[in-house]
């Protein structure tokens, strides 16, 4: 690697944290302290940057990363500051937008589940995200969901019902962490993020994500020809190999 510019890239739930959990304070120095001196780091998240930020311990820490790419890098942040956006309204149009959204509420309406919050359309800047339990679901009725759907499949009928209604609308649907799924036009996975690194010339750039698999919202850009994915199964793992890519002891 000596002599080479390289970039890793880190998706957040599940690889640098806990799903909607704070990264580890140790977790954190590793990552700061012994491998940004070897690489440029970056963070690729479907999330917004508040709760990317929460997640890292502070803004302060978000903006210790080289490149913060939130909502797949649709809102591309450096040094804390918002660099460019962009937004799914303007390109779908509210008529469109609503009929998305209209759908998905008229669909979930009709779900039995163990527990129903609030909060089940989540608009952000570049995506909708569906939520069947509620995104204001606490910590054990998440826990909860997420034992279900494993099961039942919620969300992978739920992905079905929206590609068979939504067919020819050049629109995503990706399962996003434990209990949602994310909706964008087509194209604006994480992919996106590697079109502001392009400039910048790197060697190698790396991917570490959880959700690889066809489906998760890891998996473009771990197949994308520009990245190297490494697929991870916990934080622990993920400085596991870490250790092992950069020789650290
Ligand atoms: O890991 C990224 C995902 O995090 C959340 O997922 P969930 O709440 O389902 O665990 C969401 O912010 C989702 O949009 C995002 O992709």
């Amino acid at each position: 690697m000596a002599g080479r510019k390289v970039l890793y890239l880190f998706d957040v739930d599940g690889t640098l944290t806990k799903p909607r959990q704070v990264i580890t304070q140790e977790f954190k120095c590793f990552l700061l302290q012994k491998v940004k001196p070897l690489v440029a780091i970056g963070l690729v998240s479907g999330s917004d940057y508040t709760k990317i930020a929460e997640q890292m311990a502070g803004e302060d820490v978000a903006a210790k990363f080289d490149y913060v790419f939130c909502e797949n890098g649709l809102m591309q942040y450096r040094d804390g500051r918002l660099l460019s956006s962009e937004s799914i309204l303007n390109h779908m149009g509210e008529s469109s937008l609503q009929k998305v959204i209209n759908f998905a509420l008229g669909y979930m309406s009709k779900l039995d589940l163990p527990a129903k919050r609030g909060n089940f359309v989540e608009f952000r800047s570049s995506m909708i995200n569906l939520c069947p339990v509620g995104r204001s679901c606490n910590q054990a009725e998440r826990d909860q969901f997420v034992q279900f759907d494993l099961v039942h499949k919620v969300r992978e009928k739920f992905v079905e019902a929206l590609q068979q209604e939504f067919a020819n609308c050049n629109l995503t649907f990706a399962l996003g962490g434990q209990i949602s799924v994310d909706v964008f036009p087509t194209g604006w996975d994480k992919t996106y993020c590697l079109n502001h690194v392009a400039s910048d010339n790197y060697d190698e750039i790396h991917f570490f994500g959880d959700k690889t698999s066809p489906g998760g919202n890891d998996y473009e850009i771990y197949t994308d020809h520009r990245t190297m994915g490494h697929t991870v199964t916990s934080p622990e793992d993920t400085q596991q190999q870490l250790m092992k890519c950069l020789n650290i002891v």
